[in-house]
Formats: C-alpha cells, sequence, structure tokens
C-alpha cells in the first residue's frame, strides 16, 4: 500500500511514534523507507562556510554568534575562486551537492549577486547547489533561484513552543515566511532541526510536527545533533541518550516518507553502531567531508570504510540537471579512496 503523504499530523499521533518500542518503531520506519527508497543509498553533500562568524543572532547553539566567546573568528565572505575550488574537491571526494553557509541574520542585497556567481559556477561543475544564508526576501529568494540554486537550506530547528528559549532575536514565524518565499520562488526547502538542546520528547514530537505539517514535506529534511561548543549557552546541557536520537529519526522517516533524512550534524560524536541504526531507521543523506561548518566531521576515509562495511552507496543526483554528471566511486570502491580522498 502507497502511503500518503500527510499534512495534518497531531503532535500526539507523532509523540505516540516516538513512544512505540524500540523494535517495534524501527520495524515500521525501515517499512516506510523500503516503501519509497532505495535502503543501501546514501545522498552526500558537503557544506563550506562562504562567510563565517560575527553573526548578530543569539541562536543559544551557535558558536558563530558574535556575542559568545567561542574562538570562531568573523571572517568575510569568500572569494568566488576559492568556493568553487572547494566544490571541485567535494565533487573530487564523491559529494553530489555543495551547500554554502553564511552566518548572516539575513543577506544583504548587496551579497546576492556575490553568491549568485558562486551558485552558478559551482553548478556548472555539475553539482547540485544549496545555501544557508539566513531569512530571504521574495526578491532575494527569486534572485537565488535564478542564479540556479537547486535547494535552500533553513531549518526550524525546535519545537514552536521551545523556539523562545532558544533563539530570542527572531521568530518561528519569521522562519516560516522564508521558507514560504523559498518555495515560492520554485526552490525545494531543505529544512529540519536541531536534538539534544535540552528539549522534551513532546517537543522533538512538536519539532517533526511543524515539519511535516508545512505546505509541503521538505524535500531535505537534517536531523542535527548538537554540537556542544564552549562559550554557547548551550554547552554543558544533558546529552541526548542515543537511542532517542535513532527514535527521531525514525519518526521522521515515518511523518515524512519521501522526504530525504539527513544524519547532520552530531556525526563526528557518534559510533559507527549509532549510525548504522540510523540509516536503517531510515536516514538516507549525510554531510561529507572532515568540517561541517566551523566544527568536525568524521574524516573522508572513515565515512568511506564505513559506507564499505555497510554496503552503502552513494546516490547520484536525482533527476540531474547536467546529464554529464557522475557520482565518483569514491565512496563505493575501496581500491580508489587514496586517490580520492579530501586533501
Ligand atoms: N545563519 C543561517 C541560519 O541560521 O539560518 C544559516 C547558517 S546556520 C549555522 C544553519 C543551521 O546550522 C542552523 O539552523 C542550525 O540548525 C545548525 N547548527 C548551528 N550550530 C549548530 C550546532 N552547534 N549543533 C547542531 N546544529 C547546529
Ligand atoms: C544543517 O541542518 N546543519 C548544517 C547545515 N544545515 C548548514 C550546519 C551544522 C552546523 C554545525 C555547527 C558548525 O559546524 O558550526
Ligand atoms: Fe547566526 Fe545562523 Fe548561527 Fe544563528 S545559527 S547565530 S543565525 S549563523
Amino acid at each position: 500500500m502507497t502511503a500518503r503523504l500527510r499534512h495534518d499530523w497531531s503532535r500526539d499521533e507523532i509523540l505516540a511514534v516516538l513512544d512505540l518500542p524500540f523494535a517495534d518503531l524501527l520495524q515500521r520506519a525501515h517499512a516506510v523507507h523500503r516503501e519509497h527508497h532505495d535502503a543501501n543509498a546514501v545522498q552526500v553533500s558537503t557544506l563550506l562556510s562562504i562567510k563565517t562568524g560575527g553573526c548578530p543572532e543569539d541562536c543559544a547553539y551557535c558558536p558563530q554568534a558574535a556575542r559568545y566567546a567561542t574562538g570562531v573568528k568573523a571572517e568575510k565572505l569568500m572569494p568566488l575562486e576559492a568556493v568553487v575550488a572547494r566544490a571541485r574537491q567535494a565533487k573530487a571526494a564523491g559529494a553530489t551537492r555543495f551547500c554554502m553557509g553564511a552566518a548572516w541574520r539575513s543577506p544583504k542585497d548587496r551579497d546576492i549577486p556575490k553568491v549568485a556567481a558562486m551558485i552558478r559556477e559551482v553548478r556548472a561543475l555539475g553539482m547540485e547547489t544549496c545555501a544557508t544564508l539566513g531569512m530571504l526576501d521574495a526578491g532575494q529568494a527569486a534572485a537565488l533561484k535564478d542564479a540556479g540554486l537547486d535547494y535552500y537550506n533553513h531549518n526550524l530547528d525546535t519545537a514552536p513552543e521551545h523556539y523562545g528559549e532558544i533563539i530570542g532575536t527572531r521568530g518561528f514565524e519569521d522562519r516560516l515566511e522564508t521558507l514560504g518565499h523559498v518555495r515560492a520562488a520554485g526552490m525545494k526547502t531543505c529544512c529540519g532541526g536541531i536534538v539534544g538542546m535540552g528539549e522534551s520528547r513532546a517537543q522533538r514530537a512538536g519539532l517533526l510536527q511543524a515539519l511535516a505539517n508545512l505546505p509541503e514535506h521538505p524535500q531535505s529534511v537534517p536531523i542535527n545533533r548538537l554540537v556542544q561548543v564552549e562559550g554557547t549557552p548551550l554547552a554543558g546541557t544533558a546529552l541526548l541518550d542515543p537511542f532517542e536520537f535513532v527514535r527521531t529519526i525514525a519518526a521522521a522517516r515515518i511523518a515524512m516518507p519521501k522526504s530525504m533524512v539527513r544524519l547532520s550534524a552530531g556525526r563526528a560524536e557518534m559510533g559507527d553502531e549509532l549510525q548504522a541504526l540510523c540509516f536503517f531507521a531510515g536516514a538516507n543523506s549525510i554531510f561529507y567531508g572532515e568540517k561541517l561548518l566551523t566544527t568536525g566531521n568524521p574524516d573522508v576515509l572513515a565515512d568511506q570504510a564505513l559506507f564499505n562495511r555497510l554496503g552503502i552507496h552513494a546516490m547520484p543526483i536525482d533527476g540531474g540537471h547536467d546529464d554529464t554528471h557522475t557520482v565518483h566511486a569514491a565512496i563505493v570502491e575501496p581500491c580508489t579512496r587514496h586517490e580520492t580522498a579530501l586533501a
């Protein structure tokens, strides 16, 4: 039976899913996963911070907020050539999507042509493009779409009623508004959240409910496990039970059956076994490359080895915009690893 895509999830229904006995939850999530996806294929994105630090926002989790002493130095927007060189490296290592992140509350209009040039050049390499630049207005979203931007990442981050405890400089509604502009411009949305910020299970259900009840399920749903950075208000938060993280992935898979669910920040602190459980529960995308934006990510060789041990292959670009793009075998064939690792 093909599941209907639902946008009317109640909080209690999602909570009931999260509450299932672990084996029942995993079995159900895995069945949904197999119905809609190749259970052995994982989509691979590489992140680059094109504008690091000095952010005016107060997100309690974020090492790039200027107001927290985290040791992250504020930098200017990277030059075009440097960004393209990093995208080329990412492609050579096997990534199919390149995601450019900027520590902005929102881009200035004068920034848009500069980012648009990056998008054009990265796309010309035959990669999918994603950007995460903060809040956008309708015109900015249209300009990014014009440049060829495939995805815009803008996370809801946490349940609506928890949002104010984590971020004071903007509201949950602002996030919804930007997502509306992104959809109206015809781009795909990448939208998820962070768990392990001291929220309750009911609040994790609330985040998933808000994501699943968006007018369209985000095509990509990053589930981040909080990376605790010294100097941020959330450093020292009680660690989330790893099984609770797997439950969140499984419930995301059940609530948004066709979306790509990304096992996102926090992988460097996870063992291979926990990641394997997440893939079984329905995660089918990762950030690949030794850095996220400012914090660490597993070594590319470790990821290639993990994929090989689990029999996972890198997913080709879906309905690709460039037929000449072939996914490098980096993550598929162990014998090519030495040629493909990022320097
Ligand atoms: N400034 C833009 C914004 O906030 O929308 C884009 C970049 S921001 C760093 C992108 C996302 O990274 C945030 O929404 C959050 O979900 C995630 N993130 C930031 N710091 C994190 C951390 N310490 N652990 C996990 N995820 C984090
Ligand atoms: C997302 O959901 N996670 C990524 C990406 N979208 C931009 C960012 C994770 C950042 C982790 C902290 C850092 O490296 O600064
Ligand atoms: Fe700024 Fe984005 Fe970090 Fe918030 S999450 S402080 S908006 S870079």
